[in-house]
């Protein structure tokens, strides 16, 4: 039935003039990182529920995490939160990932939880928290050294609630002296990643508040720094895939945090409400990897994938295993889109057959070609089946509730 079906859908693809051979090897290359803080304790601003069987600290954190690369073989490496995943010694951690057959991904600094961050970080007035703030972020850059890792996300909660809180300039000022030496700071195949964010957790304005700032301080920073997208952190209604379009062009987008933005922020399953936003961002990825200008390639082709959700109502790792299978999923209808139709219709200014040429490929099931690939890479035909078959999540409940929060 399943090899029918693949016959069927290869045959079906050859005919579109769709390289199926060269479509699976994509598929096999893709990596998703997922986040360490998705497997713990999570809420809302009204509650944090605790879990039954949730990592009670980063070791089982990483734990869980190699559970979703099991499944699905394309989750090979876990971003950490500093201090949410503060270790003593980070080489002892890069060992126990190494055993559990991954990585560390990204680093993330984290300078908004702690009481001297409550009116700004490397924003805030007082040059004695800017210090602290910015001897976080090269912490963050020794660790990454540490434990191998290329890319350091930074996200800041820093802005003000009021008007005339602040001087809106003076900390633009300050935050660029703050990652200018951060950036000097890095080995030369390290990365800056520098997330925005409209709103949250300061309501009238926010130091970076779209990819236009993001964009412009990583560009004074030099060509280390890119820009990060988490796809919840947009208006709703923006055209998320032109932006990144945008930012490939100019060759300054580093890296994604995916969700869903139902929520206004991190934490729904992406894909779960607007798969069609997802492939969309996967066809402009595509579209620029196809690039006669190898630069455009090349960033494309860097882009790091990581998902930003912490789950607070659904079970941990499925919610992980599902929202990993919808980017997969999205990427391989984008991956059916024949460039060279939507190129051809664009040249004649075929409004509508250029329209088509996209549209068509999201409108084809994908499920035999995504069995065919997991099958080929040696996982589960359907990952979540088999996770909930494997018994894990009945022997880490022994681990009881009150798990780490984040
Ligand atoms: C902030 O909303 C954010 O998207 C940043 O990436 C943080 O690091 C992360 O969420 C924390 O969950
Ligand atoms: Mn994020
Ligand atoms: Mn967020």
């Amino acid at each position: 039935m399943q090899d029918r079906a693949y016959a069927l859908f290869e045959e079906q693809q050859k005919a579109r003039g769709i390289d199926v051979e060269a479509v699976k090897a994509k598929l096999k290359a893709l990596k998703v990182e997922t986040p360490s803080w998705g497997y713990a304790d999570q809420g809302t601003r009204f509650k944090t529920f605790q879990k039954v069987g949730v990592p009670r600290n980063t070791f089982e954190k990483m734990e869980d995490a190699a559970q979703v690369h099991k499944y699905t073989g394309i989750c090979p490496a876990v971003a950490i939160h500093i201090p949410w995943d503060k270790v003593d010694d980070y080489s002892v951690l890069k060992r126990h990932v190494s055993d559990l057959g991954i990585t560390i991904g990204a680093i993330n600094p984290n300078l908004f939880q702690d009481d001297d961050y409550m009116l700004g970080s490397v924003t805030n007035s007082n040059a004695a928290v800017r210090r602290k703030a910015t001897d976080h972020l090269l912490e963050c850059v020794e660790i990454a050294r540490t434990v191998g890792s290329k890319d350091i996300s930074m996200w800041f909660a820093d802005g003000t609630n009021y008007p005339g809180q602040a001087d809106i300039r003076k900390r633009v000022h300050w935050m660029h002296e703050s990652l200018k030496e951060m950036y000097g700071a890095l080995d030369s195949d390290m990365r800056m990643l520098i997330e925005y964010k409209f709103f949250e957790p300061a309501f009238y304005h926010t130091d970076l508040a779209d990819w236009g700032m993001a964009f412009n301080m990583a560009n004074k920073l030099g060509p280390q720094a890119q820009v990060l997208v988490d796809t919840g952190h947009h208006a709703q209604g923006t055209n998320i895939e032109h932006i990144v379009a945008y930012l490939i062009g100019e060759y300054k987008l580093g890296g994604f945090h995916f969700n869903s933005r139902k929520y206004a922020d991190d934490d729904l399953i992406v894909g779960s409400v607007n798969p069609y936003e997802l492939f969309l961002i996967f066809y402009q990825i595509l579209d620029a990897i196809a690039d006669s200008d190898a630069k455009v390639r090349q960033t494309a082709e860097g882009i790091a994938y990581m998902i930003d959700q912490s789950h607070n109502i659904e079970e941990k790792i499925p919610a992980m295993l599902r929202s990993v299978m919808n980017v997969q999923t999205q990427y391989a209808k984008a991956l059916l889109i024949n460039l060279d139709e939507v190129k051809d219709a664009q040249e004649r200014q075929d409004v509508l057959g250029a329209e088509e040429a996209v549209r068509s490929a999201h409108e084809m099931d994908v499920t035999p070609l995504l069995y065919a690939v997991r099958e080929e890479m040696g996982v589960p035909v359907e990952p979540l089946k088999a996770y909930r078959a494997s018994g894990y999540g009945e022997k880490i409940a022994a681990r009881g509730k009150g798990g780490a929060s984040w």
